[in-house]
Protein backbone atom coordinates (compact mmCIF):
# COMPACT_ATOMS: atom_id res chain seq x y z
CA UNK A 1 0.00 0.00 0.00
CA UNK A 2 1.43 3.00 -1.07
CA UNK A 3 1.88 6.10 1.39
CA UNK A 4 -0.07 9.11 0.32
CA UNK A 5 1.82 11.89 -1.48
CA UNK A 6 1.24 14.65 -3.12
CA UNK A 7 2.87 14.52 -7.00
CA UNK A 8 2.50 16.51 -10.44
CA UNK A 9 -0.41 14.17 -10.96
CA UNK A 10 -2.30 13.83 -6.76
CA UNK A 11 -3.13 16.11 -4.56
CA UNK A 12 -2.85 15.50 -0.28
CA UNK A 13 -5.59 17.23 2.30
CA UNK A 14 -3.92 16.62 5.74
CA UNK A 15 -6.77 15.87 8.05
CA UNK A 16 -4.96 16.27 11.37
CA UNK A 17 -5.91 19.26 13.72
CA UNK A 18 -8.95 19.44 16.47
CA UNK A 19 -11.84 17.02 16.07
CA UNK A 20 -15.15 16.63 17.91
CA UNK A 21 -15.30 13.54 20.04
CA UNK A 22 -17.39 11.64 22.29
CA UNK A 23 -17.30 7.82 23.85
CA UNK A 24 -19.86 5.61 22.56
CA UNK A 25 -22.11 6.24 25.66
CA UNK A 26 -21.83 9.72 25.47
CA UNK A 27 -22.40 10.03 21.91
CA UNK A 28 -25.87 8.20 21.79
CA UNK A 29 -26.74 5.39 19.26
CA UNK A 30 -25.61 6.57 15.51
CA UNK A 31 -23.40 9.47 16.03
CA UNK A 32 -22.24 9.30 12.42
CA UNK A 33 -25.97 10.61 11.71
CA UNK A 34 -25.51 14.44 13.29
CA UNK A 35 -22.77 16.19 14.99
CA UNK A 36 -21.36 15.27 17.93
CA UNK A 37 -22.66 17.98 20.89
CA UNK A 38 -20.84 17.42 23.74
CA UNK A 39 -18.45 20.12 22.93
CA UNK A 40 -15.05 17.64 23.87
CA UNK A 41 -11.98 17.93 21.27
CA UNK A 42 -9.51 16.01 20.52
CA UNK A 43 -6.24 16.31 18.98
CA UNK A 44 -5.03 14.29 16.02
CA UNK A 45 -2.55 12.73 15.59
CA UNK A 46 -2.64 11.76 19.61
CA UNK A 47 -3.99 8.75 21.99
CA UNK A 48 -6.92 10.10 23.38
CA UNK A 49 -6.47 8.38 27.03
CA UNK A 50 -4.07 11.24 28.76
CA UNK A 51 -5.95 14.19 26.45
CA UNK A 52 -9.03 14.79 28.84
CA UNK A 53 -8.96 15.25 33.16
CA UNK A 54 -11.71 12.32 32.81
CA UNK A 55 -10.59 8.73 34.33
CA UNK A 56 -13.73 7.28 32.20
CA UNK A 57 -12.13 8.53 29.07
CA UNK A 58 -9.00 7.22 30.36
CA UNK A 59 -10.01 3.72 31.05
CA UNK A 60 -12.93 3.71 28.62
CA UNK A 61 -13.36 0.21 26.53
CA UNK A 62 -15.36 0.11 23.59
CA UNK A 63 -16.08 3.02 20.71
CA UNK A 64 -15.20 6.39 21.07
CA UNK A 65 -15.92 8.69 18.48
CA UNK A 66 -13.94 11.73 16.46
CA UNK A 67 -15.48 13.79 13.97
CA UNK A 68 -15.05 17.21 11.77
CA UNK A 69 -15.97 18.67 8.63
CA UNK A 70 -13.97 18.17 5.53
CA UNK A 71 -13.92 20.21 2.45
CA UNK A 72 -13.09 18.91 -0.64
CA UNK A 73 -10.88 20.83 -3.16
CA UNK A 74 -13.13 21.74 -5.77
CA UNK A 75 -10.22 21.32 -8.56
CA UNK A 76 -10.67 17.68 -8.17
CA UNK A 77 -13.69 16.87 -10.28
CA UNK A 78 -12.87 13.47 -12.90
CA UNK A 79 -10.23 12.41 -10.09
CA UNK A 80 -10.50 9.72 -7.63
CA UNK A 81 -10.74 10.64 -3.96
CA UNK A 82 -9.41 8.44 -1.53
CA UNK A 83 -9.90 8.79 2.40
CA UNK A 84 -6.98 7.02 4.37
CA UNK A 85 -6.75 6.08 7.85
CA UNK A 86 -2.81 5.96 9.19
CA UNK A 87 -3.89 4.11 11.98
CA UNK A 88 -6.84 3.59 14.18
CA UNK A 89 -6.08 1.40 17.24
CA UNK A 90 -7.19 -0.94 17.34
CA UNK A 91 -10.32 -0.79 14.92
CA UNK A 92 -11.58 1.49 13.16
CA UNK A 93 -14.74 2.45 11.07
CA UNK A 94 -15.10 5.23 8.42
CA UNK A 95 -18.00 7.14 7.83
CA UNK A 96 -19.08 9.61 4.96
CA UNK A 97 -21.77 11.66 6.47
CA UNK A 98 -24.49 8.91 7.17
CA UNK A 99 -22.22 6.06 5.22
CA UNK A 100 -20.41 3.84 6.46
CA UNK A 101 -17.07 3.37 3.69
CA UNK A 102 -14.30 1.24 5.50
CA UNK A 103 -13.88 -0.99 8.31
CA UNK A 104 -10.54 -2.15 9.53
CA UNK A 105 -9.30 -4.33 12.52
CA UNK A 106 -5.54 -4.30 13.34
CA UNK A 107 -4.39 -0.59 15.42
CA UNK A 108 -0.78 -0.09 13.67
CA UNK A 109 -1.26 -0.63 9.77
CA UNK A 110 -3.14 1.64 7.69
CA UNK A 111 -6.31 1.46 5.47
CA UNK A 112 -8.46 3.35 2.88
CA UNK A 113 -11.65 4.27 1.37
CA UNK A 114 -12.21 5.05 -2.13
CA UNK A 115 -15.15 7.92 -1.72
CA UNK A 116 -15.34 8.99 -5.71
CA UNK A 117 -18.52 9.51 -6.14
CA UNK A 118 -19.71 9.77 -2.48
CA UNK A 119 -18.17 13.28 -2.02
CA UNK A 120 -18.43 16.62 -4.51
CA UNK A 121 -15.49 18.34 -5.39
CA UNK A 122 -15.98 21.79 -3.95
CA UNK A 123 -18.39 20.77 -1.27
CA UNK A 124 -18.44 19.65 2.61
CA UNK A 125 -18.63 16.48 3.75
CA UNK A 126 -19.30 15.12 7.85
CA UNK A 127 -16.60 12.83 8.61
CA UNK A 128 -16.91 10.37 11.26
CA UNK A 129 -14.16 7.94 12.41
CA UNK A 130 -15.15 5.38 15.08
CA UNK A 131 -11.90 3.72 17.31
CA UNK A 132 -12.55 0.33 19.19
CA UNK A 133 -9.33 -0.62 21.68
CA UNK A 134 -10.99 -3.75 22.65
CA UNK A 135 -8.33 -6.53 22.91
CA UNK A 136 -9.84 -10.09 22.85
CA UNK A 137 -8.12 -13.63 22.04
CA UNK A 138 -8.69 -12.80 18.78
CA UNK A 139 -7.27 -9.71 18.08
CA UNK A 140 -3.43 -8.91 17.84
CA UNK A 141 -2.11 -7.81 19.86
CA UNK A 142 -4.56 -10.13 22.39
CA UNK A 143 -6.50 -9.40 25.45
CA UNK A 144 -9.38 -9.99 27.74
CA UNK A 145 -12.37 -8.12 28.97
CA UNK A 146 -13.60 -8.64 32.42
CA UNK A 147 -16.86 -6.89 33.81
CA UNK A 148 -16.64 -5.66 37.94
CA UNK A 149 -19.29 -6.10 40.56
CA UNK A 150 -20.54 -2.69 39.31
CA UNK A 151 -20.64 -3.57 35.52
CA UNK A 152 -17.67 -1.46 34.60
CA UNK A 153 -16.07 -3.44 31.38
CA UNK A 154 -11.86 -3.16 31.94
CA UNK A 155 -9.04 -3.96 29.40
CA UNK A 156 -6.49 -6.52 30.54
CA UNK A 157 -3.62 -7.55 28.22
CA UNK A 158 -0.45 -9.64 28.41
CA UNK A 159 1.90 -6.64 27.95
CA UNK A 160 2.60 -3.68 30.17
CA UNK A 161 2.91 -0.73 27.83
CA UNK A 162 -0.36 1.32 28.67
CA UNK A 163 -3.37 0.74 26.07
CA UNK A 164 -3.12 3.68 24.28
CA UNK A 165 -5.91 4.09 21.56
CA UNK A 166 -7.43 6.45 19.31
CA UNK A 167 -6.06 8.41 16.06
CA UNK A 168 -2.31 8.04 16.81
CA UNK A 169 -1.30 9.11 13.07
CA UNK A 170 -2.25 11.22 10.44
CA UNK A 171 -5.78 11.07 8.22
CA UNK A 172 -5.92 12.26 4.95
CA UNK A 173 -7.74 13.29 2.13
CA UNK A 174 -6.18 13.00 -1.91
CA UNK A 175 -6.88 12.38 -5.52
CA UNK A 176 -5.13 10.36 -7.87
CA UNK A 177 -5.71 10.13 -11.89
CA UNK A 178 -8.75 7.25 -12.62
CA UNK A 179 -5.40 5.48 -13.84
CA UNK A 180 -2.91 5.27 -11.20
CA UNK A 181 -0.27 3.32 -9.81
CA UNK A 182 -1.82 1.07 -7.25
CA UNK A 183 1.15 -0.19 -5.47
CA UNK A 184 5.58 -0.72 -6.31
CA UNK A 185 7.40 -3.41 -4.71
CA UNK A 186 11.43 -2.90 -5.12
CA UNK A 187 14.36 -5.75 -4.53
CA UNK A 188 17.75 -4.40 -4.77
CA UNK A 189 20.77 -6.75 -5.61
CA UNK A 190 24.40 -5.80 -6.17
CA UNK A 191 27.33 -7.19 -8.05
CA UNK A 192 30.73 -6.24 -8.59
CA UNK A 193 30.32 -2.44 -7.90
CA UNK A 194 26.77 -2.67 -10.07
CA UNK A 195 23.83 -2.00 -8.14
CA UNK A 196 20.15 -3.44 -9.50
CA UNK A 197 16.89 -2.43 -8.90
CA UNK A 198 14.25 -4.59 -9.68
CA UNK A 199 11.02 -3.24 -9.64
CA UNK A 200 7.31 -4.08 -9.99
CA UNK A 201 4.63 -1.59 -10.50
CA UNK A 202 1.08 -2.36 -10.30
CA UNK A 203 -1.52 -0.27 -11.60
CA UNK A 204 -5.37 0.31 -12.45
CA UNK A 205 -5.51 0.86 -16.51
CA UNK A 206 -4.51 0.29 -19.42
CA UNK A 207 -1.19 2.50 -19.80
CA UNK A 208 2.13 2.26 -20.46
CA UNK A 209 5.00 2.00 -17.26
CA UNK A 210 8.00 4.14 -17.48
CA UNK A 211 10.41 3.88 -14.37
CA UNK A 212 13.56 6.20 -13.93
CA UNK A 213 16.20 6.04 -11.16
CA UNK A 214 17.58 9.51 -10.15
CA UNK A 215 20.10 9.54 -7.69
CA UNK A 216 20.64 12.11 -4.91
CA UNK A 217 21.57 14.99 -7.15
CA UNK A 218 18.47 14.55 -9.18
CA UNK A 219 20.51 13.12 -12.52
CA UNK A 220 18.92 9.89 -13.79
CA UNK A 221 20.91 6.82 -13.57
CA UNK A 222 19.24 4.18 -15.17
CA UNK A 223 15.72 4.26 -16.81
CA UNK A 224 13.19 1.01 -18.21
CA UNK A 225 9.69 1.09 -19.73
CA UNK A 226 7.38 -2.03 -18.65
CA UNK A 227 5.89 -3.01 -15.52
CA UNK A 228 8.44 -5.08 -14.19
CA UNK A 229 11.90 -5.14 -15.08
CA UNK A 230 15.54 -4.75 -13.97
CA UNK A 231 17.49 -1.28 -13.20
CA UNK A 232 21.24 -1.62 -13.21
CA UNK A 233 23.17 1.32 -11.59
CA UNK A 234 26.65 1.07 -12.75
CA UNK A 235 29.05 2.36 -9.48
CA UNK A 236 25.95 2.17 -7.52
CA UNK A 237 26.16 3.91 -4.07
CA UNK A 238 25.08 1.70 -1.31
CA UNK A 239 22.75 2.37 1.57
CA UNK A 240 24.72 1.53 4.39
CA UNK A 241 24.03 1.62 8.52
CA UNK A 242 25.23 4.66 9.38
CA UNK A 243 25.80 6.20 5.70
CA UNK A 244 22.51 6.22 3.73
CA UNK A 245 22.33 6.84 0.28
CA UNK A 246 18.84 7.05 -1.30
CA UNK A 247 17.87 6.91 -5.32
CA UNK A 248 14.66 8.31 -6.03
CA UNK A 249 12.39 5.53 -7.91
CA UNK A 250 9.99 7.27 -10.16
CA UNK A 251 7.28 5.23 -11.82
CA UNK A 252 5.12 6.88 -14.56
CA UNK A 253 1.78 6.05 -16.47
CA UNK A 254 1.88 6.93 -19.86
CA UNK A 255 -1.17 7.28 -22.11
CA UNK A 256 -0.66 8.59 -25.69
CA UNK A 257 2.19 10.41 -24.93
CA UNK A 258 0.59 11.95 -21.82
CA UNK A 259 1.75 11.27 -18.40
CA UNK A 260 -1.40 10.11 -16.59
CA UNK A 261 0.12 9.16 -13.06
CA UNK A 262 3.78 9.50 -11.39
CA UNK A 263 4.97 8.38 -7.82
CA UNK A 264 8.03 8.81 -6.51
CA UNK A 265 9.46 5.84 -4.00
CA UNK A 266 12.93 6.48 -2.31
CA UNK A 267 15.02 3.89 -2.81
CA UNK A 268 18.09 2.46 -1.16
CA UNK A 269 20.60 -0.30 -2.81
CA UNK A 270 21.59 -2.64 -0.34
CA UNK A 271 21.62 -6.67 0.48
CA UNK A 272 20.93 -8.58 3.88
CA UNK A 273 21.54 -11.79 4.21
CA UNK A 274 22.23 -14.24 7.00
CA UNK A 275 25.42 -16.44 6.73
CA UNK A 276 26.63 -18.97 9.16
CA UNK A 277 26.55 -17.23 12.34
CA UNK A 278 26.63 -13.59 10.96
CA UNK A 279 24.43 -10.93 9.54
CA UNK A 280 25.70 -9.50 6.62
CA UNK A 281 24.44 -6.06 5.38
CA UNK A 282 26.28 -5.70 1.87
CA UNK A 283 28.27 -8.72 2.65
CA UNK A 284 29.94 -7.12 5.57
CA UNK A 285 28.92 -8.76 9.08
CA UNK A 286 26.71 -6.41 10.74
CA UNK A 287 26.71 -5.83 14.68
CA UNK A 288 23.21 -4.19 16.05
CA UNK A 289 23.28 -1.19 18.87
CA UNK A 290 20.32 -0.23 20.66
CA UNK A 291 17.45 -0.15 21.86
CA UNK A 292 13.54 -1.46 21.59
CA UNK A 293 11.59 1.57 22.08
CA UNK A 294 8.31 2.49 22.15
CA UNK A 295 5.70 5.09 20.46
CA UNK A 296 5.71 6.94 23.79
CA UNK A 297 5.69 10.19 25.14
CA UNK A 298 3.38 12.38 28.33
CA UNK A 299 0.21 13.56 27.00
CA UNK A 300 0.36 12.00 23.51
CA UNK A 301 0.37 8.34 24.56
CA UNK A 302 1.01 6.81 21.19
CA UNK A 303 1.04 9.83 19.16
CA UNK A 304 3.31 10.40 16.69
CA UNK A 305 4.90 13.97 16.89
CA UNK A 306 7.95 14.65 14.45
CA UNK A 307 9.80 16.63 17.13
CA UNK A 308 10.35 13.29 19.24
CA UNK A 309 10.69 11.82 16.06
CA UNK A 310 14.04 14.50 15.23
CA UNK A 311 15.15 14.30 19.20
CA UNK A 312 15.30 10.09 19.51
CA UNK A 313 16.75 10.17 16.62
CA UNK A 314 19.12 12.74 17.06
CA UNK A 315 19.32 10.93 21.15
CA UNK A 316 20.65 7.59 19.03
CA UNK A 317 22.99 9.19 16.76
CA UNK A 318 24.52 10.68 20.70
CA UNK A 319 24.64 7.52 22.07
CA UNK A 320 26.08 5.84 18.74
CA UNK A 321 23.44 3.30 18.73
CA UNK A 322 22.99 1.95 14.83
CA UNK A 323 19.61 0.51 15.38
CA UNK A 324 16.43 -0.26 16.75
CA UNK A 325 13.31 -2.56 16.95
CA UNK A 326 9.74 -1.80 16.49
CA UNK A 327 8.52 -3.55 20.05
CA UNK A 328 5.67 -3.87 19.95
CA UNK A 329 3.53 -2.57 17.03
CA UNK A 330 4.77 -1.67 13.72
CA UNK A 331 5.83 2.34 13.84
CA UNK A 332 4.36 5.44 12.11
CA UNK A 333 5.67 4.98 8.49
CA UNK A 334 7.31 8.43 9.08
CA UNK A 335 9.61 7.25 11.36
CA UNK A 336 10.96 4.62 8.71
CA UNK A 337 11.00 7.10 6.37
CA UNK A 338 13.33 9.08 8.39
CA UNK A 339 15.41 5.78 9.36
CA UNK A 340 16.11 5.13 5.84
CA UNK A 341 16.95 8.87 4.93
CA UNK A 342 19.41 8.93 8.51
CA UNK A 343 20.90 5.14 8.09
CA UNK A 344 19.11 3.53 11.26
CA UNK A 345 18.89 -0.05 10.90
CA UNK A 346 15.37 -1.74 11.87
CA UNK A 347 14.06 -4.33 13.25
CA UNK A 348 10.18 -4.06 12.20
CA UNK A 349 8.17 -6.07 14.52
CA UNK A 350 4.41 -6.48 14.17
CA UNK A 351 1.98 -6.19 16.85
CA UNK A 352 1.50 -9.96 18.22
CA UNK A 353 3.03 -9.55 21.76
CA UNK A 354 1.54 -10.99 24.75
CA UNK A 355 0.80 -14.80 22.99
CA UNK A 356 1.56 -15.90 26.17
CA UNK A 357 -0.74 -17.43 29.14
CA UNK A 358 2.58 -18.46 31.12
CA UNK A 359 3.39 -15.62 32.33
CA UNK A 360 -0.23 -14.41 33.54
CA UNK A 361 -1.61 -16.13 37.52
CA UNK A 362 1.84 -14.97 38.71
CA UNK A 363 0.66 -13.63 42.71
CA UNK A 364 -2.72 -15.26 42.05
CA UNK A 365 -1.54 -18.22 41.99
CA UNK A 366 -4.12 -18.86 39.34
CA UNK A 367 -3.10 -22.43 36.87
CA UNK A 368 -1.93 -20.54 33.57
CA UNK A 369 -4.49 -22.06 30.83
CA UNK A 370 -2.60 -23.16 27.77
CA UNK A 371 -1.81 -20.43 25.73
CA UNK A 372 -2.61 -22.65 22.13
CA UNK A 373 -5.91 -23.66 22.45
CA UNK A 374 -9.54 -23.43 21.16
CA UNK A 375 -10.33 -21.00 24.17
CA UNK A 376 -7.52 -19.32 24.15
CA UNK A 377 -5.62 -18.42 21.08
CA UNK A 378 -6.54 -20.34 18.23
CA UNK A 379 -7.37 -20.44 14.14
CA UNK A 380 -8.51 -17.17 14.33
CA UNK A 381 -6.22 -15.53 16.13
CA UNK A 382 -3.47 -17.32 14.08
CA UNK A 383 -6.09 -15.42 11.30
CA UNK A 384 -5.58 -12.20 12.44
CA UNK A 385 -2.07 -12.55 13.00
CA UNK A 386 -1.34 -13.47 9.57
CA UNK A 387 -3.62 -10.68 8.01
CA UNK A 388 -1.41 -8.49 10.57
CA UNK A 389 1.57 -9.72 8.66
CA UNK A 390 0.69 -9.33 5.11
CA UNK A 391 -0.60 -5.87 6.10
CA UNK A 392 2.72 -5.13 7.61
CA UNK A 393 5.03 -6.33 4.77
CA UNK A 394 2.41 -4.93 2.10
CA UNK A 395 3.43 -0.89 3.91
CA UNK A 396 7.10 -1.46 4.71
CA UNK A 397 8.83 -3.84 2.08
CA UNK A 398 10.03 -0.97 0.43
CA UNK A 399 12.44 0.66 3.40
CA UNK A 400 16.06 -0.07 3.00
CA UNK A 401 16.37 0.58 6.72
CA UNK A 402 13.59 -2.75 7.26
CA UNK A 403 16.34 -5.91 7.83
CA UNK A 404 14.32 -8.25 9.97
CA UNK A 405 10.79 -9.00 10.49
CA UNK A 406 10.09 -10.00 13.96
CA UNK A 407 6.76 -11.58 13.75
CA UNK A 408 6.19 -11.61 17.11
CA UNK A 409 7.59 -10.76 21.26
CA UNK A 410 8.26 -13.47 23.70
CA UNK A 411 5.27 -15.77 22.48
CA UNK A 412 4.68 -19.13 24.62
CA UNK A 413 7.05 -20.94 22.21
CA UNK A 414 7.67 -23.65 24.74
CA UNK A 415 4.24 -24.39 24.70
CA UNK A 416 2.11 -27.08 23.17
CA UNK A 417 0.81 -25.85 20.05
CA UNK A 418 3.38 -23.39 19.46
CA UNK A 419 4.52 -24.98 16.18
CA UNK A 420 1.35 -25.43 14.72
CA UNK A 421 0.58 -21.68 15.49
CA UNK A 422 4.22 -20.54 14.19
CA UNK A 423 5.13 -22.47 11.09
CA UNK A 424 2.79 -21.44 8.83
CA UNK A 425 3.10 -17.37 9.91
CA UNK A 426 7.05 -17.81 9.66
CA UNK A 427 6.38 -19.27 5.56
CA UNK A 428 4.20 -16.53 5.22
CA UNK A 429 6.56 -14.15 6.11
CA UNK A 430 9.11 -15.31 3.96
CA UNK A 431 7.02 -16.04 1.30
CA UNK A 432 5.87 -12.17 1.36
CA UNK A 433 8.83 -11.16 1.15
CA UNK A 434 12.36 -13.93 0.54
CA UNK A 435 14.93 -11.07 0.96
CA UNK A 436 14.81 -10.51 4.26
CA UNK A 437 15.02 -12.78 7.61
CA UNK A 438 12.53 -13.36 10.06
CA UNK A 439 12.74 -13.62 13.80
CA UNK A 440 10.48 -13.63 16.67
CA UNK A 441 11.89 -12.57 20.88
CA UNK A 442 12.19 -15.72 22.43
CA UNK A 443 11.20 -15.43 26.86
CA UNK A 444 12.41 -15.95 29.72
CA UNK A 445 10.92 -19.71 30.22
CA UNK A 446 12.23 -20.80 26.72
CA UNK A 447 14.98 -22.01 26.23
CA UNK A 448 17.41 -23.90 23.85
CA UNK A 449 15.83 -27.11 25.24
CA UNK A 450 12.48 -26.63 25.50
CA UNK A 451 11.77 -24.00 23.02
CA UNK A 452 9.16 -25.31 20.07
CA UNK A 453 9.90 -23.02 17.32
CA UNK A 454 13.51 -21.78 17.04
CA UNK A 455 14.38 -23.69 14.32
CA UNK A 456 11.86 -22.12 12.40
CA UNK A 457 13.69 -18.52 12.05
CA UNK A 458 16.71 -17.47 10.69
CA UNK A 459 18.26 -15.28 14.05
CA UNK A 460 17.89 -16.24 17.97
CA UNK A 461 16.51 -13.40 19.29
CA UNK A 462 16.41 -13.20 22.85
CA UNK A 463 14.70 -11.22 25.53
CA UNK A 464 16.77 -12.02 28.84
CA UNK A 465 16.85 -10.23 32.34
CA UNK A 466 19.75 -12.11 34.53
CA UNK A 467 20.39 -9.75 37.36
CA UNK A 468 16.63 -8.05 36.88
CA UNK A 469 14.16 -10.76 37.60
CA UNK A 470 16.40 -13.51 37.83
CA UNK A 471 19.02 -13.04 40.79
CA UNK A 472 17.78 -9.65 40.94
CA UNK A 473 20.91 -7.40 43.04
CA UNK A 474 23.55 -9.92 42.32
CA UNK A 475 25.04 -9.62 39.05
CA UNK A 476 27.69 -12.29 39.68
CA UNK A 477 25.08 -15.21 39.80
CA UNK A 478 23.14 -13.12 36.86
CA UNK A 479 26.19 -13.32 34.87
CA UNK A 480 26.89 -17.29 35.56
CA UNK A 481 23.65 -18.49 34.23
CA UNK A 482 23.29 -15.74 31.77
CA UNK A 483 26.47 -17.52 30.08
CA UNK A 484 25.64 -20.88 30.75
CA UNK A 485 22.36 -19.93 28.96
CA UNK A 486 23.89 -18.15 25.75
CA UNK A 487 26.71 -20.89 25.24
CA UNK A 488 23.54 -23.24 25.13
CA UNK A 489 21.50 -21.52 22.00
CA UNK A 490 24.40 -21.25 20.36
CA UNK A 491 25.71 -25.30 20.65
CA UNK A 492 21.97 -25.86 19.92
CA UNK A 493 21.02 -23.62 16.85
CA UNK A 494 24.50 -22.42 15.29
CA UNK A 495 22.46 -19.23 13.91
CA UNK A 496 23.07 -16.00 14.69
CA UNK A 497 21.75 -14.79 18.12
CA UNK A 498 21.29 -11.27 19.25
CA UNK A 499 19.92 -10.03 22.70
CA UNK A 500 16.40 -8.50 21.88
CA UNK A 501 15.87 -7.26 25.49
CA UNK A 502 17.84 -6.71 28.76
CA UNK A 503 17.33 -4.06 31.00
CA UNK A 504 17.10 -3.09 34.70
CA UNK A 505 14.51 -0.66 35.83
CA UNK A 506 16.28 2.76 37.30
CA UNK A 507 15.07 5.79 39.32
CA UNK A 508 16.77 8.74 38.01
CA UNK A 509 18.72 10.33 40.94
CA UNK A 510 18.87 6.90 43.05
CA UNK A 511 22.32 6.35 44.01
CA UNK A 512 24.23 3.67 45.73
CA UNK A 513 28.04 2.67 46.26
CA UNK A 514 26.39 -0.91 46.58
CA UNK A 515 24.36 -3.22 44.30
CA UNK A 516 20.88 -2.05 44.66
CA UNK A 517 19.07 -2.23 42.29
CA UNK A 518 17.25 1.05 40.85
CA UNK A 519 19.55 3.43 41.32
CA UNK A 520 21.90 4.52 38.79
CA UNK A 521 24.76 2.80 39.18
CA UNK A 522 23.17 -0.39 39.10
CA UNK A 523 21.57 -0.25 35.57
CA UNK A 524 25.44 1.03 34.44
CA UNK A 525 27.05 -2.46 36.22
CA UNK A 526 23.91 -4.75 35.11
CA UNK A 527 24.79 -3.46 31.44
CA UNK A 528 28.53 -4.00 31.70
CA UNK A 529 28.00 -7.49 32.69
CA UNK A 530 25.39 -8.45 30.12
CA UNK A 531 28.12 -6.43 27.24
CA UNK A 532 30.80 -9.04 29.13
CA UNK A 533 29.12 -12.19 28.26
CA UNK A 534 27.91 -10.89 24.94
CA UNK A 535 31.37 -9.86 24.00
CA UNK A 536 32.31 -13.90 25.15
CA UNK A 537 30.07 -15.30 22.59
CA UNK A 538 30.84 -15.83 19.10
CA UNK A 539 27.65 -15.90 17.69
CA UNK A 540 26.51 -12.80 19.05
CA UNK A 541 25.39 -10.06 16.54
CA UNK A 542 23.73 -7.75 18.42
CA UNK A 543 22.31 -6.22 22.00
CA UNK A 544 18.93 -4.01 22.03
CA UNK A 545 18.81 -2.54 25.45
CA UNK A 546 15.20 -2.39 26.90
CA UNK A 547 14.33 0.29 26.62
CA UNK A 548 15.48 3.50 24.67
CA UNK A 549 12.97 5.59 27.12
CA UNK A 550 10.83 5.25 30.27
CA UNK A 551 7.54 4.54 29.03
CA UNK A 552 3.21 4.51 30.52
CA UNK A 553 2.36 1.53 31.32
CA UNK A 554 -0.76 0.09 33.30
CA UNK A 555 -1.36 -0.56 36.46
CA UNK A 556 1.39 -3.34 38.43
CA UNK A 557 3.31 -4.01 41.27
CA UNK A 558 6.24 -3.62 39.37
CA UNK A 559 5.71 -0.22 37.33
CA UNK A 560 6.25 2.41 39.39
CA UNK A 561 4.78 4.98 37.23
CA UNK A 562 5.18 3.20 34.35
CA UNK A 563 8.25 1.30 33.06
CA UNK A 564 11.60 2.64 34.25
CA UNK A 565 13.99 0.44 32.47
CA UNK A 566 14.31 3.61 29.81
CA UNK A 567 18.18 4.57 29.72
CA UNK A 568 16.41 8.17 28.77
CA UNK A 569 13.43 9.18 31.18
CA UNK A 570 10.39 10.01 29.59
CA UNK A 571 11.31 13.58 28.81
CA UNK A 572 14.39 12.01 26.94
CA UNK A 573 17.03 12.91 29.87
CA UNK A 574 19.73 10.87 30.17
CA UNK A 575 20.55 8.28 33.03
CA UNK A 576 23.89 7.11 33.96
CA UNK A 577 23.81 4.82 31.84
CA UNK A 578 23.24 6.28 28.76
CA UNK A 579 27.03 7.87 29.22
CA UNK A 580 27.79 4.27 29.48
CA UNK A 581 26.27 2.85 26.36
CA UNK A 582 27.72 5.95 24.73
CA UNK A 583 31.29 5.21 25.33
CA UNK A 584 30.91 0.94 24.23
CA UNK A 585 28.93 1.64 21.05
CA UNK A 586 30.90 4.66 19.49
CA UNK A 587 34.06 2.16 20.10
CA UNK A 588 31.93 -0.51 18.85
CA UNK A 589 30.60 0.73 15.72
CA UNK A 590 28.59 -1.49 13.20
CA UNK A 591 31.10 -4.31 13.73
CA UNK A 592 32.25 -6.80 16.85
C1 LIG B 1 9.58 -8.01 28.48
C2 LIG B 1 8.65 -7.45 27.47
C3 LIG B 1 8.56 -5.94 27.52
C4 LIG B 1 8.51 -5.48 28.97
C5 LIG B 1 9.79 -5.93 29.66
C6 LIG B 1 9.85 -5.54 31.14
O1 LIG B 1 10.06 -9.09 28.38
O2 LIG B 1 8.95 -7.87 26.17
O3 LIG B 1 7.44 -5.52 26.80
O4 LIG B 1 8.33 -4.10 29.09
O5 LIG B 1 9.89 -7.31 29.60
O6 LIG B 1 10.35 -4.46 31.43
O7 LIG B 1 9.37 -6.30 31.95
Amino acid sequence: MLKPRATPTRDLCNLDGLWGFATDDQAGPDPWRSRLGLGLEVAVPASYNDLFADPAIRDHVGWVWYQRTVQVPRGWDGQRIVLRVDAATHAGRVYVDDRLVAEHVGGYTPFEADVTGLVTPGTAFRLTIGVNNELTNVTIPPGTITVGHDGRRRQRYHHDFFNYAGLARSVWLYSTPVRHVTDITVVTDTADGVGFVDYAVDHEGTADVVVRLRDAEGDVVASGTGATGRLSVPDARLWQPGAAYLYEFEAELVEQGEVVDTYPLAVGIRTVEVRGTQFLINGEPFYFTGFGKHEDSPVRGKGHDDAYLVHDFQLLEWIGANSFRTSHYPYAEEVLEFADRHGIVVIDETAAVGLNLSVTGGLLGAKPKPTFSPETFNDETQAAHAQHIRELVARDKNHPSVVMWCIANEPASHEEGARKYFEPLVHLTHTLDPTRPVTSTAFLFASYDNDLIADLFDVVSLNRYYGWYIDNGDLASAEHKLEAELRGWAETHGKPIIMGEYGADTMPGLHSLWDVPWTEEYQVAYLEMNHRVFDRIEAFVGEHVWNFADFGTGPGIHRVDGNKKGIFTRDRRPKAAAHALRARWTRLGNHK
